[in-house]
């Protein structure tokens, strides 16, 4: 991640925190930039950060009713679930997801249209299997959506968000990139 040449603090924050079998991989962006929206966004993740376990959709929702007070944020929610090499995501706003793997087509997040804390639409988490090697990526709006279109998710997982941050951020937002890779083997 970096913030907004210029910003000292960033908007943008990712959640990763595992209790039992459930991974909780989390991206978040307080709107605009600057220490307004690092302060949604830590609203949010201290939600998050101690939402293990808990339903998506949920989730999103306690975040919807703390980010009242603040300007609002985009989030993307994805829950790992080793027990059933399962992942469900849930995205408002416009934090992109995607699920790359090997030998089969990429797969999106569709974010519902919103921003939490000011207006939360029908949420619609989706449940994907999930295989050894599975990779999942969650970008802010500081990189460029395309940054998929000729994705390598070759190297370490800290090595696929450096490429992306250096080939895709855009200089005029704040920017972050999560790469969570899985590495269970299939029962
Ligand atoms: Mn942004």
């Amino acid at each position: 991640m970096r913030p907004l040449s210029g910003e000292t603090e960033s908007g943008d924050k990712a959640v990763l925190e595992s209790s039992a079998d459930v991974t909780l991989a989390a991206v978040i962006d307080g709107l605009g930039h600057g220490p307004e929206a690092a302060t949604a966004a830590r609203v949010a993740a201290e939600i998050l950060e101690a939402g293990t376990g808990q339903e998506v959709g949920a989730l999103i929702e306690r975040c919807h009713r703390a980010l009242k007070q603040t300007r609002g944020a985009s989030i993307s929610i994805a829950a790992i679930d080793a027990g059933d090499n399962s992942m469900t995501w849930v995205a408002i706003g416009n934090v992109e997801g995607r699920l790359v793997e090997r030998q089969w087509p990429t797969r999106s997040i569709f974010p519902a249209a919103g921003v939490a804390g000011v207006e939360l639409p029908q949420l619609r988490p989706e449940t994907l299997d999930l295989r050894r090697g599975s990779t999942l990526i969650l970008a802010t709006d500081g990189v460029q959506s395309g940054f998929s279109d000729s994705l390598a998710a070759s190297g370490s997982p800290q090595q696929v968000a450096d490429r992306i941050l250096g080939e895709h951020g855009r200089s005029t937002d704040d920017a972050l990139v999560l790469v969570v890779r899985y590495l269970r083997v299939a029962k």
